[in-house]
């Protein structure tokens, strides 16, 4: 017997929402659905971002939409985490890009800024209308930012900023760059140390951003190289309140919990593939599906998805009561995309050799989740902050 294939047959998540959460979620998969999966096949080919976009997704209400007041959606976590999943299930580069501009550079703005910086950002960014990056990972590597070079230095009331950013998103496209750099300035902090944020308009003198070519990963996307050679800045551009590495961490916070839903997208789109599939495709006379090895491997798929997408929603109320602690951002940014990209291989190996074209979006999910493994705290960097909660001991 033949079923269509089913993805809700054994639990109704639903059921776990509201009503809110549950329009978010369809108005995000009808986005994603019919705006990004007809041509996302195309783009990651051509390796072309649609920037056209931006200015639907801005006025659907997905940008900065966690956030309140300045033009944003003042959306629940889980609405948040939901649109996440939807976006990438249709493409990690989607959801990276919902990332970068609402929970990285607009979360900075709203935790961090003036009310002038929040007024002159916020409203269009929230809207499509001006997009902004975030600049924190330099050319060494992005696991230890405490080993920042990048500077910023006093002259007169200026500030002027010297280094280099490295897989910075949407740099080269981006109005404003929020970019961290170490003053040496004792009046801001640390002893004339201490890590701060600047709003840097990108048209700048001295602002470079280059895209980064020859990725087989996040095609459909945007990273740069950032240049900063003596970007001279009025003294209110420093956002005024993050001093301190915990600043830019409690952006990667926002960024790394749609992490822990966006990449069950991913798994579930490589899942409802593989389900079409072993439906479809007939071998030794019957589908592939009706073997008994094939079960066993959606099985297993199904519950890695299952699981991921309850941990989610657990980390989801809890944020929501603002109970959510780095340590649980790290179990589910971890688990998610691990089992994600695992379910993307298994998946690949029911689809056979059709598996490999882009007849099907598995090794495209595949090739994007080895960007989200390494972006946002390595699979290392996840279990090292879980080694130290178990142990108290530091391992870095
Ligand atoms: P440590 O130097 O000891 O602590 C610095 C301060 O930060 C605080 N902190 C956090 N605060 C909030 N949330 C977190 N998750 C935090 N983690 C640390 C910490 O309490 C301390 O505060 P204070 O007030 O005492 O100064 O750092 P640590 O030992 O706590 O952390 C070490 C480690 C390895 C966990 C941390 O360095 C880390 O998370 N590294 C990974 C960084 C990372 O994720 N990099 C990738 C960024 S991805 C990116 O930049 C690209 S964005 C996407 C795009 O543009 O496309």
């Amino acid at each position: 017997m033949t079923t269509a294939p089913r993805t809700d047959a054994v639990f109704d998540l639903d059921a776990l929402l509201s009503s809110d959460e549950r329009a978010w979620q369809q108005r995000a998969r009808s986005f994603a659905q019919e705006r990004i999966v007809p041509v996302i096949e195309r783009d990651f080919e051509n390796a072309h971002f649609r920037r056209e976009l931006i200015g639907e997704l801005g006025a659907g209400g997905f940008l900065g939409m966690h956030l309140s007041g300045y033009g944003c959606a003042g959306a629940g976590a889980v609405s948040y985490g939901l649109a996440c999943l939807e976006l990438e299930a249709a493409d990690s580069g989607w959801r990276t890009f919902v990332s970068v501009q609402g929970s990285l550079a607009m979360s900075a703005i709203a935790k961090y800024g003036s009310e002038e910086q929040k007024q002159q950002w916020l409203p269009r960014m929230a809207a499509g209308d001006a997009v902004g990056c975030f600049a924190l990972t330099e050319p060494q590597g992005g696991s230890d930012p405490a080993a920042m070079t990048t500077t910023a230095r006093r002259e007169g009331g200026d500030w002027v900023l010297d280094g280099a950013k490295r897989w910075i998103g949407l740099a080269s496209l981006a109005d404003v760059a929020v970019v961290w750099a170490r003053v040496d300035d004792p009046e801001f902090g640390e002893g004339g140390r201490a890590v701060r944020g600047f709003l840097v308009p990108t048209t700048t003198p001295g602002f470079t951003a280059t895209p980064i070519t020859g990725k087989l990963s996040m095609r459909a996307s945007v990273q740069c190289d950032v240049g900063l050679d003596a970007v001279r800045l009025p003294g209110d551009a420093m956002l005024p309140g993050a001093t301190g590495l915990s600043g830019p961490f409690g952006c990667l916070n926002e960024a790394r919990y749609g992490i822990v839903w966006g990449a069950m997208g991913a798994a579930r789109s490589c899942l409802e593939a593989a389900l079409e599939r072993s439906t479809s495709r007939e071998v030794f006379g019957h589908p592939i599906g009706a073997n008994q090895l094939t079960q066993a491997k959606l099985a297993d798929m199904f519950v890695e998805v299952e699981k991921g997408i309850l941990l989610a929603l657990h980390l989801g109320r809890l944020k929501e009561r603002g109970a959510l602690t780095p340590a649980q951002i790290s179990v589910g940014k971890l688990n998610s995309v691990r089992e994600a990209l695992a379910i993307a291989h298994q998946a690949r190996t029911i689809l056979g050799g059709d598996g490999i074209t882009d007849a099907f979006p598995v090794m495209r999910h595949a090739a994007n989740l080895e960007s989200v493994r390494t972006y946002e705290g390595t699979d290392e960097i996840h279990q090292l902050v879980l080694g130290r909660a178990l142990t108290g001991l530091d391992a870095f």
